[in-house]
């Protein structure tokens, strides 16, 4: 064997050695012997490269053969080698004057490994560090062909996209369940080049003009002084910002109601905000608001859910779009267009279609689907795909246009100009993610990191030693021509239009289309973020702009906090309310919602109930006081216990089922676990642990369904068998057709009515 081999057999034995010296014994496992740690021995090929995974191609549509594969560079070849393509015997030890002697200064291999991994991290972006994406399919429905011409909108148009979802507040590592508002940012490989539609989960932003950014997101982020507190917004300068910057008054409510705590990403509706510009093939202008609505309906956390989930699994949101991809339940939203005529006031129903902190309610202009997105793949590197790709609504295609909306002009010079920092120079777009999957020919040249190589000798125009090339295209080549919008002859000054200052007409109107449910929701939360800053002066002021959007909500805040509710300073605007605002109160799919399984004594209903789980189309998982397999009656397939009352909580899951009459505790330890919250053991002998998961789902408003003599937990853990979404007594053939109708409603709400005072 040579050295290669004996490293490998060196690796497994250090290996194995910790693996049988370190494992505990586990009481109640059943009996399976330890994995086998077996690392390959012989080298193998790499797995072939995916589009993306793949090098820059070192020939170039006019560049000369440099000679090199078109993978080198990335992963190819059977043996490791430096970044120049010399064989490596050995990455393990430095080269030294003998095995005790000094390092040498002359050991290239050392400097180039460790300088490479001195420069591996980037600047993580300024906002939206935190995200996670996917890639996935667009397919155009031909409904905008009367309004739009781009290419990708046509009847059965195929078009690729990367989707990046985002916190805004918290750095790179922050958990996903914070309160904040999501980022919804799609990237179109369009056939005329690339789309980007970088939106967030709330139609509304902070702010009306694009100067004000820095101070919002300064007053946002962690205080300066100490960098506290990370990724949320309950602290004294956010508070204090958008209290005096009333125009923040409709952001920050959506961010206070459910839709600040979503789910999962599959779950979110996403928003452009701006009103955009399209333009038919005909060359007239319509106005547009994009939304993407999720086909399995808008869902959020409860409050309480979503904090247990920052700890407990800090990548909750990240691995649920991972996993449910993987599983091959593949996320799907129909992209929508609002439209409305291109009039010279740019108002739609006295609204100011220019404001960014305005929506236009559905009941007066309804969202018509214009396509379908199906996210069906994972990015294959986190860092080359996810964290590499660079948004810029500035990207657009021959069809979509800009308004003059201020918040949208700002944007499209930051977003270009913050790639330049975070990604190290102008060439991003070369980058395999941003690449655009049309043809280039630009006249861009050199900078950091140019792969391309570029040949002629004239990147100007006009010029004639390049024969004229590359040329320009016209409307007939489908160029990209600005839409000629008049520009009204006017003064240069620092204002912006009269409606702009109405701040809290929408606000109002928000507050009115919530169900009762949600608005105890929004209670709470102001009452937490207000709670949690030190400032008297701030949260008095939160309530006085409180008043200016609702009397009660107003008064109810005032009282969590011990402060006095301030008088309204107007009298409460006329609204009329709209639905489509509230999540709540329909019904959709229930495919790839998480089904917790808790394994009784009757291992045959449970093998019955996971199956039936399974093809509903949800995703089961089996849960039982220790790990390892859980033999059935008969020729049965043992089940795999998936989680443990030790590694679940009830957040993981959106319904329990308790298949079976619980079975003594096992792997519970009544002192740690009593540390860990459970309750004490009763007379039952029912795990504690157990216990605890029922009470929290149960708090939580999810369905809680006893099979085959389940029940006893529930009488166990102090829940009514005959509470709303509690359905006891049941044979393993009953349970689904009712827990599908719950599941449908997403939380059964009706569980713990609304206090009364929140009605109206
Ligand atoms: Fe922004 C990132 C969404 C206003 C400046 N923004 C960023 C991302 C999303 C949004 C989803 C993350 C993109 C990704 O996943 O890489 N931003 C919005 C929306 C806005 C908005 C919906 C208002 C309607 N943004 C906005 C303004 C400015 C910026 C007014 C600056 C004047 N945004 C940025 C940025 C970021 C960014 C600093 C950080 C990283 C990046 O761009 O690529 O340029």
């Amino acid at each position: 064997p040579g050295p290669l081999k004996k490293i490998a057999d060196k690796v497994v034995d250090v290996v194995q050695n910790a693996a049988s010296a370190e494992r505990p014994e586990v009481p109640g496992a059943p009996g399976a012997a330890p994995p086998s740690v077996a690392e390959p021995v012989d080298p193998t090929g790499p797995l072939p490269p995916k589009p993306d995974q793949a090098a820059p191609r070192p020939v170039t549509a006019t560049g000369r053969d440099t000679g090199a594969g078109a993978t080198a560079r990335s992963q190819d070849g059977q043996f490791l080698t430096n970044a120049q393509g010399a064989r490596l015997p050995d990455g393990d030890h430095s080269l030294k004057a003998g095995p005790r002697g000094p390092v040498l200064l002359q050991d290239h291999h050392l400097r180039e490994k460790i300088t490479h991994f001195d420069h591996e991290r980037i600047p993580e972006r300024v906002v939206h560090a935190r995200g996670a994406a996917a890639h996935g399919v667009f397919r155009g429905y031909g409904t905008a062909a009367a309004v739009c011409k781009a290419a990708f909108l046509a009847e059965d148009v195929e078009t690729p996209v990367f989707v990046r979802f985002s916190t805004v507040l918290g750095s790179r590592g922050s958990a996903d369940t914070v309160r904040d508002t999501r980022g919804f940012a799609t990237k179109f490989y369009t056939s005329e080049g690339v789309f980007d539609l970088v939106g967030n989960n709330i139609p509304v932003f902070f702010i009306q003009d694009a100067i004000k950014f820095p101070d919002v997101v300064h007053a946002a982020k962690p205080h300066p002084d100490r960098e506290i507190p990370q990724a949320q917004s309950a602290h004294d300068t956010f508070w204090d910002f958008v209290t005096l910057h009333t125009e923040a008054t409709h952001h920050t409510l959506w961010n206070m109601s459910d839709r600040g705590i979503p789910r999962s990403f599959r779950t979110m509706e996403g928003f452009g905000i701006h009103t955009f510009r399209l333009v038919n093939a005909d060359g007239a202008s319509t106005l547009v608001k994009w939304h993407w609505k999720p086909k399995l309906g808008v869902h959020s956390m409860v409050w309480e859910e979503a904090q247990l989930v920052a700890g407990a699994d800090p990548d909750f949101h990240r691995r649920d779009l991972a996993d449910a991809i993987e599983a091959g339940a593949f996320p799907q939203w129909e992209l929508g267009i609002q439209t409305f005529p291109d009039t010279p006031e740019q108002t739609f129903e006295g609204i100011d279609l220019l404001d960014p902190t305005k929506i236009v309610p559905e009941e007066l202009a309804p969202v018509r689907p214009v396509g379908l997105l199906t996210l069906n793949a994972n990015p294959t590197n986190f860092f080359a795909e996810t964290e590499q790709v660079a948004f810029h609504p500035g990207h657009l295609v021959p069809g979509i246009d800009i308004t003059d909306d201020p918040l949208l002009s700002g944007r499209l010079f930051s977003y270009l100009d913050t790639q330049i920092t975070r990604l190290g120079g102008p060439n991003f777009a070369q980058i395999p993610i941003n690449r655009t999957h049309a043809p280039v020919n630009d006249m861009l040249r050199d900078g950091f990191h140019q792969h391309a190589v570029h040949s002629g000798v004239a990147p100007y125009k006009p010029n004639s030693l390049d024969g004229g090339c590359p040329f320009f295209a016209g409307a007939a080549e489908r160029a990209f021509i600005e839409y000629p919008t008049p520009v009204a002859a006017a003064a240069k000054v620092r204002e912006a239009p009269a409606s702009f200052a109405d701040h809290f007409s929408q606000p109002r109107l928000f507050w009115a289309s919530m169900s009762p449910v949600e608005r105890e929701h929004i209670i709470a939360a102001y009452t937490f973020e207000l709670g949690k800053c030190y400032e008297q002066a701030v949260k008095e002021r939160g309530l006085q702009v409180l008043a200016r959007i609702d009397a009660d909500l107003c008064a109810q805040v005032a009282a969590g906090l011990g402060l006095p509710a301030p008088e309204p300073t107007e009298p409460p605007a006329q609204v009329r309310p709209s639905p489509a605002l509230s999540q709540l109160g329909r019904t959709w799919p229930v495919d790839g919602r998480v089904v917790g399984l808790v394994a009784g004594t009757d291992h045959g209903s449970l093998a019955t109930v996971r199956r039936a789980v399974l093809s509903a189309g949800l995703v089961p998982l089996v849960i039982a006081g220790a790990g390892g397999e859980l033999r059935t009656a008969g020729d049965g397939e043992p089940l795999a216990v998936q989680r443990t009352f030790d590694t679940a909580r009830s957040v993981e899951f959106d319904a329990v089922v308790l298949v079976g009459a619980p079975g003594p505790a096992r792997g519970a330890n009544p002192a740690r676990d009593a540390k860990a919250g459970a309750p004490k053991p009763d007379a039952s002998g029912i795990d504690p642990r157990l216990v605890l998961m029922l009470t929290e789902a149960y708090r939580h408003s999810k369905p809680l369904v006893a099979v085959a003599g389940g029940q006893s937990a529930l009488q166990a853990a102090g829940i009514p068998t005959n509470a709303p979404g509690v359905l006891a007594g049941l044979g393993p053939d009953e349970a689904m057709g009712p827990l599908i109708e719950l599941l449908a409603g997403h939380r059964v709400w009706h569980r713990f009515p609304p206090s009364s005072e929140v009605g109206g």
